[in-house]
């Protein structure tokens, strides 16, 4: 029998990033597989049985794959220097749960698995929540084969290479058809718990949320020889795009716009780049106000892409509506772990996607630093266990 804590401890040194500091996991890289195997071996140890979907998703079934099954999981891969509990405390929750269960003589009564989905931050393909977009079809197997990594390699290579069929990739309703309902626990990525002083909460709501990239492209030239008066510098409008986020953002109730991530090409100190890729990350309560924002920030940067004589085109790389989780199944889990404050959240999740398909649930564990995608993401062992227990008492509610 473990502890949540000490399942994270085991996988403590895979995927360390010694240059950003945190984990860099991503789907179907060195680190994520190996996190795959332990996760595998684990879930044998405890009598489940593993398999891989068409998707590359794992599931690990207590009794009988069937219908109508409860299903609890999260995922392994990071952010670019990442915390270690977005995604792997859901992953050694449900694990450390069924232990608990296990140990007390719990039988399921409906079939019961824990999920690890692949590709869930989008670091590797852009796209977030690729493993269950795939699953669900919110993502055309095309569009996701054709996706590149950093390396220029395509995701049906990556996936052939990991051992799975690109042509058999896509919407699988048989698989998505035996979830009945679905359970997510994950790290808290705000202070609400903390303020609350509560260490386990319900998820309500998620933010609207997209990925935009924007390619500037201008003149590419010498820093020192070409005359201020005489440059088309893609970084201007790129610049621009950055200060219309916040200003954007700032100016419309509950939105977020970030520019994390900006490529200079070729990237020359001193270089006049010819292109610059931006990519925008924007989130709002609802549909309306996310496209609001992203045109607001869109009109701004194709002025300054004029006034600078530059080209721009945009992509939108992800997008996906607001998610306001089943009532009936978040009471069902209140009433299983009593009282727990309910809570929105402007990260996305696996359950997100998951749930225009099936009553979804989600408990969020008290994260003291209130800071995620960060290494200082964090959770006290005793939060972590209040989860696990959380976790266990909502699987033998809904599974007995
Ligand atoms: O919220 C995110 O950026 C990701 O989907 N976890
Ligand atoms: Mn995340
Ligand atoms: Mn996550
Ligand atoms: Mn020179």
């Amino acid at each position: 029998m473990s502890t949540a804590t000490e399942l994270l401890s085991a996988i403590k040194d895979v995927g360390t990033d010694s240059t950003r500091g945190g984990y860099s996991r991503h789907g179907y890289d060195t680190a994520e597989l190996e996190l795959r195997e332990w996760f595998t071996a684990e879930a044998g140890n405890r009598g489940l049985d593993v398999e891989v979907d068409r998707n590359g998703n794992i599931w690990a079934w207590w009794g009988e794959p069937g219908p109508d099954a409860l299903v609890t999981g999260s995922h392994l891969d990071s952010v670019p220097g990442g915390g270690a509990f977005d995604g792997p405390l859901g992953v050694v929750s449900g694990l450390a749960a069924v232990d608990m269960l296990q140990a007390k003589g719990f039988k399921p009564g409906r079939p019961l698995a824990l999920m690890v989905f692949a590709e869930e931050e989008g670091g590797r393909f852009g796209v977030p929540c690729l493993g269950s977009r795939l699953l669900t079809g919110a993502i055309a197997a095309e569009q996701a084969l054709a996706l590149t990594d950093p390396a220029g390699d395509t995701l049906a290579d990556v996936l052939r290479a990991a051992g799975l069929d690109p042509e058999r990739v896509g919407k699988d309703e048989e698989a998505l058809g035996r979830i009945g309902r679905f359970v997510e626990l994950h790290v808290e990525q705000g202070r609400g718990l903390v303020d609350l002083a509560t260490p386990v909460g319900v998820a309500t709501s998620i933010l609207a949320h997209g990925r935009w990239r924007f390619r500037f492209s201008g003149e590419g030239n010498h820093a020192g020889a070409t005359p201020m008066g005489s440059r088309r510098d893609p970084m201007l409008p790129a610049s621009q795009l950055v200060l219309s986020a916040r200003w954007a953002a700032s100016s419309m109730d509950g939105a977020r716009a970030t520019v994390g991530r900006l490529e200079p090409i070729p990237g020359g100190t001193n270089v006049i780049a010819s292109a610059v890729d931006v990519w925008l990350d924007a989130r709002a309560p609802n549909d309306g106000r996310t496209r609001t924002v992203v045109e607001r920030i869109t009109a701004a940067a194709k002025q300054a892409a004029r006034d600078e004589g530059c080209e721009v085109t945009v992509t939108e790389e992800s997008y996906g509506d607001a998610v306001h989780f089943d009532s009936a199944l978040r009471e069902e889990v209140a009433e299983a772990i009593g009282q727990a404050p309910g809570l929105p959240t402007g990260a996305g999740h696996d359950a997100g996607i998951l749930a225009a398909h099936v009553p979804t649930a989600m408990l969020f564990v008290r994260n003291p630093t209130g800071v995620s995608h960060a290494p200082a993401e964090h959770a006290e062992s005793g939060d972590c266990e209040a989860g696990v227990v959380a976790l266990s008492k909502v699987l033998e509610k809904l599974a007995g």
